[in-house]
């Protein structure tokens, strides 16, 4: 716009210059035409003190002839000055049409120009209408702009935050997998055990099975022998008497210790073994001599009994045992008998005695 208002004003200072420089043009033309006439009224004030005034004739006839010549060259002179005039005036004529034209076509121009400058001055309105409608643009852009660099920045803050947790997730999940993989060995270590004490299991219940058989087998066994066992205690064996756990058979001859042995076993049993005091008590006879499972064969001095466990308890009388004590007479005393008021006394084994045979009912029973 600024341009156009410049090139508007630099036509209307061509215009102006145009008309001042014909103005001066015509100016200088005058000053030029008044220079001549009055370098001419010069020639003619210079020619006029130049004449002869000797000669009346001459002097008469002369300044006609110079008058007419004079007035000639002034006719000449005029109509050159005419002429010059003539066509300077119409130079300037055309100048002026010309300028005329011109000043014409700067008018019209000007309207163009005018029109012009409406034009923009509306572009210009349009155009500050739509830089203020893209200011506002800008503006709300720039919020825009500075709303998504706040919630870019919490974006991030979050990334960030997201990031650490990932981070710290990832080694939460190898720890875990280390884990996960010491459970897992582990487990295949549980597994395999498992499995051997499945199969462990399975063995000792096939065993369990086979004592359950047996347990069962045994207590049919041992219900029949209790069965028997009670038949048994109802009515024991002829001559036989039961005190505690244990059948008693006193016999009513006399034998040696060796023989009297012998009978035991062959009635399934063995001399008597005195285990405690009730039975000592059970045993003592008022009026006989009994011999008792107890010997000194093997060694003199050891005594054991016959199922060959060593004498913890003994009932021996006063200086007994004392092995004959040295008399030729009783020989060697390696045997055992109960004499009258229980007491226990060593003699030799060969005397006759009665005995005592046992029959441990626990050694039957299951
Ligand atoms: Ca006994
Ligand atoms: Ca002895
Ligand atoms: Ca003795």
């Amino acid at each position: 716009m600024k341009m156009s208002e410049d090139k508007y004003a630099n036509l209307d200072q061509l215009c102006n210059k145009g008309a001042s420089k014909n103005e001066n043009a015509y100016e200088d033309d005058i000053a030029s035409q008044d220079s001549r006439d009055k370098t001419k009224k010069d020639a003619t004030s210079k020619i006029r003190p130049g004449a002869n005034p000797s000669s009346s004739d001459n002097s008469r006839r002369r300044p006609s002839r110079a008058a007419a010549v004079c007035l000639g060259l002034l006719c000449v002179l005029l109509l050159a000055g005419i002429v010059g005039l003539g066509l300077h005036h119409k130079h300037i004529f055309s100048e002026f049409e010309d300028c005329k034209a011109s000043n014409i076509n700067l008018a019209k121009m000007k309207d163009q120009l005018q029109i012009s400058f409406n034009n923009i001055t509306k572009e210009k309105d349009q155009l500050q209408t739509s830089f203020n409608t893209m200011k506002k643009e800008t503006d709300q852009l720039q919020t825009s702009f500075n709303t998504m660099t706040k919630e870019a920045d919490q974006l991030q803050t979050s990334y960030n935050t997201m990031k650490k947790e990932r981070d710290q997730l990832q080694t939460s999940f190898n720890t875990m997998t280390k884990e996960t993989d010491q459970l897992q060995t582990s487990y295949n270590t549980m597994k395999k055990e498992r499995d051997q004490l499945q199969t462990s299991f399975n063995t000792m219940t096939k065993e369990a099975d086979q004592l359950q058989t047996s347990y069962n087998t045994m207590k049919k066994e041992r219900d029949q022998l209790q069965t028997s066992f009670s038949d048994l205690k109802q009515a024991g064996p002829k001559g036989w008497t039961l005190f505690q756990s244990s059948w008693y058979y006193i016999s009513s001859e006399v034998k040696s210790w060796d023989e009297s042995r012998q009978d035991c076993l062959e009635r399934g049993a063995d001399l008597v073994i005195i285990n405690s005091k009730e039975e000592q008590t059970f045993l003592t006879m008022p009026d006989k001599r009994v011999w008792i499972g107890l010997t000194d064969k093997d060694r003199e001095g050891t005594w054991k009994w016959v199922d060959g466990t060593p004498l913890t308890t003994a009932y021996w009388s006063g200086q007994q045992p004392d092995n004959g004590n040295g008399d030729p007479i009783y020989g060697e005393e390696d045997c055992a008998e109960i004499v009258i008021m229980w007491i226990w006394n060593d003699i030799s084994c060969a005397n006759h005695f009665n005995w005592v045979c046992e029959k441990v009912i626990n050694s039957v029973i299951i």
